[in-house]
């Protein structure tokens, strides 16, 4: 695969075109499913898995959000292994019918939402090198697996995440993919919440990232501006380095019933082919929202 500068930054990394060639892994199947293939994990990957997720309990205790560190409690990880995938799906399965299936990577975005829509979350099997504890131009699986599966045990997030799933048709429709991805960027991706008074994460780009988790919440430099929908549309988001701004929802409940209530198509219409506002832009009409003491 060409490398894209990042990840999401292309909102369509394969391009219109049904024929996009994408690598062919042995045992894919027409979803982009592979099998996990544990076996296959060296001794290093386990101990770098090992060494971000001790890295990250310690940045996290008080910085991740309650539903977060409660669904990491209760998903029983090991510390010192990279998780068997099957093991996560049977208590996801039971708590809210979520799967995981394992993925070599980036996959079209129409598998993408085709899998999210019918709340299966595709995890890139491989795990980072050494050499890149800290950037990564691709999602591995600590990114996918530590940063996003937790989350889906919440009931309304879960709901949400479909919910994206099955936005992403209207928006190919509608020529709105870059206006969809960036409310996943801002939430799913970057997202802040509100708990009693203070801010914590729910995004998992921070979630997995040491830097980012104590950045976002505690230092000045960025924007914190409370929810927005058609506000998030209409801006666009640094894939190089720490975001200019964050998102604060005040609940999973606020996430999932105004995306719910909103009618997508007004806004895309407003907003496709308009002007984006920079990453770092403040406007006037900005809630904005102060950082945590640090
Ligand atoms: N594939 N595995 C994987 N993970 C992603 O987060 C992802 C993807 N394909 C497309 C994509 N994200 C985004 O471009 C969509 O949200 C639009
Ligand atoms: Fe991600």
């Amino acid at each position: 695969m060409e490398q894209s500068e990042n990840i999401y930054s292309a909102p369509d990394p394969f391009g219109d075109d049904p024929m996009f060639e994408y690598p062919d892994y042995p045992e894919m199947d027409d979803k982009f499913v592979i099998p996990q293939h544990y076996e296959r994990y060296s001794d290093d990957d386990h101990k770098v898995w090992q060494e971000l997720f001790a890295r990250q309990e310690e940045v996290l205790e008080h910085r991740g959000c309650k539903a977060y560190r409660d669904a990491l409690a209760a998903m029983d990880l090991p510390h010192d292994a990279i998780p068997r995938f099957e093991d996560t799906t049977a208590l996801l399965k039971e708590r809210t019918n979520w799967e995981i299936v394992a993925v070599p990577g980036l996959i079209p975005n129409t598998a993408f939402f085709d899998h999210l829509a019918n709340r299966r979350f595709p995890v890139t099997h491989w795990m980072r090198k050494r050499e890149e504890m800290d950037y990564l131009e691709e999602p591995d699986v600590f990114h996918d697996f530590y940063g996003h599966v937790p989350l889906l045990m919440q009931p309304e997030f879960a709901d949400y995440m479909q919910l994206y799933g099955k936005a992403g048709a209207k928006a190919m429709r509608m020529d709105a993919l870059p206006n969809l991805s960036r409310l996943y960027w801002y939430t799913v991706e970057f997202g802040l919440i509100r708990e009693e008074g203070q801010l914590r994460i729910y995004g998992a780009g921070i979630l997995s990232s040491k830097k980012e988790s104590i950045y976002s919440l505690e230092s000045d430099v960025p924007n914190r501006v409370a929810f927005d929908i058609e506000r998030i549309m209409r801006s666009d988001y640094r894939i190089d380095d720490v975001q200019d701004t964050y998102f604060v929802i005040d609940s999973f409940e606020q996430l999932l019933k105004e995306t719910r209530d909103t009618d997508f198509a007004p806004i895309y219409e407003r907003v496709v082919g308009t002007s984006t506002h920079a990453a770092n832009a403040r406007l006037d009409s900005d809630v904005v929202i102060p950082p945590n003491a640090a």
